[in-house]
């Protein structure tokens, strides 16, 4: 068996419990091959462009290598809030208005990918299978490849890829685009993200769009499919029995044992649709006035990115609108909104989702979205909750059984919560089966397992 290098941005030492779903379906496959993971150790370090000096630090554990590299603070800066994530997340989320063209960026970006190239080789063995993962990094392969490389390199978009005219607002989206090919295997979330390179391909660039995931341009073949992410459903069922999720689930219960939960888990970000949600939500106290005093949504939002500006807009939108809903609607004992600008411990997560009988996940746009099929995977079988998902979320191609919303649409998104919230028990358990064989079907390790052998197999 090949050894498996992965690369991200941040590493996640798969040993850590705060980890996470991916982390440990990585470190499986880490494991089982002795693997690598490489990438941004999270310092930014106070050296002026000399980041290529900047030694890689590796540790070694249970047969998995972490290896690190620091950048240099101008770097992050341009690389990481400028380009990653003030261009490309959201143009990647059809969020033009939202993107900073500032000329630097592209440029640092590059450097960075350059950098991550020259420190990732001398580590390589001449077998190893490279997966590269997401928007940081789109070049990686190009830049290994200039160096000399010949392994073969997959790369999967956890974000959406959007439509060719948006991709073309990119004024480097030529480059980017190209990059690609230097990939044997290019994976995305959903069918609709598949299709969307495709007409790239054919209106943009003059690629030979072979069918079947084939494309033939620049002097490569590139394979590409949709592999859509799955939740390591066990581990997560797993967390919602430790002692934590099951002290904080008999908490929930007691303190809002005359109430319905509703729950929203999200990083407090722009492509999560947490201000529509909030009017949606208030739309409903207006429409249906039996769910005052008695509907109360736990909204955690915890804090991501906050060195971009558009971030700190969002936070200050939904301290306004959480306080007009509290002070609108609230009792002396009922506050609709209760608002978390914190990361909540993720074994606590479980049971905020399994004491609630809705989940609200609206996003305007998503790759995937993953706290969908977690509330999902923890219900009670017997007695289970309602998801309510937007349109626009990856997840929904795969998710068809759960109340599907525009979250544009204010007041139809509150007649989907009102919806929810009276599914009687029978519909509520048939759905929720349904949808229990989707995500144990494909879940993590299916995902991964998809993705590697295509990716041994490609050429
Ligand atoms: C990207 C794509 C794609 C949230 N708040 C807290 C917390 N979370 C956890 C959730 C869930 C994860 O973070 C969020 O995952 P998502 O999938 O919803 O979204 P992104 O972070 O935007 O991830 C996305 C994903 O990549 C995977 O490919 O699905 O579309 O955008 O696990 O539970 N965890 C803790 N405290 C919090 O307050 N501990």
């Amino acid at each position: 068996m090949p050894r498996l290098v992965v690369v991200s941005n941040r590493v996640a030492d798969p040993r850590k419990p705060a980890a996470g779903g991916l982390a440990v379906a990585l470190g499986d496959a880490l494991r089982e091959s002795g693997g690598m993971w490489f990438g941004w150790s999270g310092i930014a370090a106070d050296v002026r462009d000399g980041a290529s000096d900047l030694p890689v630090r590796t540790q070694r554990h249970g047969g998995v290598t972490l290896a690190t590299v620091d950048i240099c603070r101008d770097d992050v800066q341009a690389y990481y809030f400028g380009y990653s994530n003030a261009v490309l997340w959201p143009v990647f989320h059809y969020r033009l208005d939202l993107a900073d063209f500032d000329a630097g960026y592209a440029d640092r970006y590059r450097r960075v990918n350059q950098l991550f190239a020259r420190k990732l080789l001398p580590l390589l063995r001449p077998d190893d299978v490279i997966w590269v993962h997401d928007y940081h990094l789109i070049p990686l392969a190009s830049e290994l490849r200039a160096l000399g490389s010949g392994h073969r390199i997959g790369f999967f978009l956890h974000i959406p890829l959007p439509p060719p005219l948006i991709l073309a607002a990119i004024p480097e989206h030529d480059w980017l685009m190209r990059a690609l090919f230097a990939y044997d295997l290019v994976g995305f979330q959903s069918q609709a993200d598949l299709t969307h390179f495709e007409s790239y391909m054919l209106q943009e660039a003059r690629v030979d769009v072979a069918g079947d995931g084939l494309f033939l341009g620049f002097g490569r073949r590139l394979r590409a499919g949709a592999f859509p992410i799955g939740l390591d459903v066990r581990e997560f069922q797993a967390l919602a029995e430790g002692r934590d999720a099951r002290e904080t689930l008999a908490t929930l219960r007691e303190q809002y044992s005359r109430r319905q939960l509703l729950v929203g888990v999200d990083r407090l970000d722009y492509s999560k649709g947490l201000p529509q949600r909030l009017r949606a939500f208030r739309s409903l106290l207006l429409r249906y006035p039996e769910n005052r005093n008695r509907a109360t949504l736990i909204q955690v939002a915890a804090p991501s990115r906050e060195g971009v500006g558009a971030y700190a807009d969002l936070k200050a939108e939904l301290e306004g609108l959480c306080g007009a809903i509290n002070g609108d609607y609230g009792e002396l004992d009922w506050m609709p909104v209760r608002y978390i600008h914190r990361t909540v411990a993720r074994r606590r997560i479980p049971a905020l989702y399994r004491a609630s009988r809705v989940a609200l996940v609206t996003p305007l746009r998503d790759g995937m979205n993953l706290v969908a099929k977690e509330f999902l995977a923890v219900q009670d079988p017997a007695d289970p909750g309602v998801l309510v998902l937007s349109r626009f979320a990856g997840a929904a191609e795969q998710l068809r059984d759960a109340v599907l919303v525009n979250p544009y649409a204010t007041q139809q998104t509150a007649d989907a919560i009102q919806f929810a919230l009276q599914m009687p028990l029978d519909e509520r358990r048939r759905r929720h089966e349904r949808l229990m064989a989707e995500i144990r079907q494909h879940d993590v390790h299916w995902w991964r397992r998809q993705f590697l052998d295509t990716l041994t197999q490609a050429g």
